[in-house]
């Protein structure tokens, strides 16, 4: 297969601005971009199918650029988006900028990386009028899918001149850089053709540039692809630790893990196919949903931590976690209920606490019926106490009410 029916295959096409850009990939080696914004100091699970299309144009020789829009977070990209956006500060964004770029780094080590700030920052008002602004027709502007609900609803002179700010990146990387392809999700249609319309003004019409997008991640069951109750699935693992990035992937419903393996993993197609013959002869397996949260967590935080996201899955599964190191029993209880104390305490009273019982009564019909237990053992006592002696790493007591309650004591 070659790179183009890879990406189709895969689902990864929407929309091309020219059909040949099919065999100009074959034939020519591209330097092409991708751009994000930091509006947060992580990129989240969205941005990641972004990256990896890069690394599939990459594996087929095609070199990358990737934008960090410090200077566009500044401005807020309107499109699709129902209302305007906060303002960043410029500490912020270049914050955030920072953050984004060690993640980027990280899928994509050989990359050529750039900052707009750099360039967008010295731009002044007269030359963005004259020698930008000039190219552009307000009602091409306002024609733009992405923009058209909110010229209705309302847009600042800010948001509206997005699409110019994005098209003179696109100019200046082709200037600069020879860059010739910009892709991105298909929200980003109107700011990359807004780019090759500049291109093919300010230099003649021969500067030839194209344009990729890829279709937005949906879900069979209709709900939002990388959200959960807990928000947006970061790809940091200090907003999402490294066990709930795994446990979502693994969570995947059957009905969309096939194409999750497509977009998200580099297997081979036959042994995607090999995958989905399981999945139809033996879903109760869930080998498909294992593969899926094993290549992404590998991906994202390495070798090691996967290791540990195993252990935790396995090991609050089965209740069995008293073999769980320190760093373990942080990543798999970090957002589970938990109370700091400063001096032992009862387990009644930390039944209580934690919100695992509703009365003293129900802590310790519970406790006598062998349903909880402290560090993986059961504890039948009604008058224990827990200190921090016995405490994971001295610091963490876990409390385990019936199969799948837990909650967390920390010792001060
Ligand atoms: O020159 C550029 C400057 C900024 C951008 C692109 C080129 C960022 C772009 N305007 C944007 O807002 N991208 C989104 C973001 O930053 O979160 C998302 C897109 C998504 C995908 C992803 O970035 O919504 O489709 O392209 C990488």
């Amino acid at each position: 297969m070659n790179l183009f029916e890879d990406l189709k295959w895969r689902g990864l096409i929407y929309q091309v601005t020219d059909k040949e850009i099919e065999q100009k990939l074959e034939i020519e080696k591209f330097n092409f971009y991708l751009g994000a914004d930091p509006t947060a100091n992580s990129l989240h699970v969205g941005h990641l199918l972004a990256y990896l299309v890069a690394k599939r144009l990459e594996l087929f020789g095609h070199h990358p650029i990737l934008v960090i829009g410090g200077g566009t977070g500044l401005i807020g990209d309107p499109s699709y988006k129902s209302e305007e956006r906060k303002l960043l500060t410029i500490e912020e964004s270049l914050k955030n900028a920072d953050g984004i770029t060690k993640q980027v780094k990280r899928i994509l080590p050989t990359a050529t990386i750039v900052n707009n700030y750099d360039w967008l920052s010295k731009l002044n008002a007269i030359e963005f009028l004259r020698d930008i602004g000039k190219h552009f027709s307000i009602n091409y502007m306002m024609a733009k899918d992405s923009v058209k609900s909110r010229i209705e609803k309302g847009i600042s002179f800010t948001e509206f001149s997005y699409q110019i700010i994005q098209a003179w990146d696109f100019e200046h990387l082709f200037k600069n850089y020879n860059c010739k392809l910009q892709i991105g999700g298909q929200d980003q249609w109107g700011n990359i053709t807004s780019g090759s319309e500049l291109i093919r003004r300010v230099h003649s019409s021969d500067a030839k540039v194209y344009g990729l997008t890829f279709p937005l991640v949906t879900k069979a069951d209709g709900t939002k692809f990388g959200k959960t109750e807990s928000g947006a699935i970061w790809l940091d693992k200090d907003k999402t630790s490294v066990y709930e990035f795994y446990q979502y992937w693994i969570n995947t419903s059957d009905d969309d893990v096939i194409n999750r393996l497509k977009q998200f993993t580099f297997l081979e197609k036959s042994k995607i196919e090999e995958i989905a013959e399981s999945l139809k002869k033996e879903p109760e397996k869930r080998l498909a949903q294992n593969i899926l949260a094993k290549e992404l967590t590998k991906l994202v935080h390495g070798e090691k931590e996967l290791k540990k996201a195993i252990n935790v899955s396995e090991a609050l599964f089965s209740g069995n976690i008293k073999n769980l190191n320190v760093d373990e029993i942080e990543m798999g209880f970090k957002d589970l209920p938990s109370i700091l104390v400063d001096e032992p305490i009862n387990l009644v009273d930390g039944l209580i606490k934690l919100s695992l019982v509703n009365s003293k009564r129900e802590a310790r019909e519970m406790i006598k019926n062998n349903a909880v237990s402290i560090n993986g053992e059961k504890i039948n006592d009604t008058y224990h106490q827990i200190d921090k002696s016995l405490a994971f790493g001295k610091k963490y007591t876990v409390i385990r009410k019936g199969k799948k309650k837990y909650g967390v004591i920390k010792h001060n």
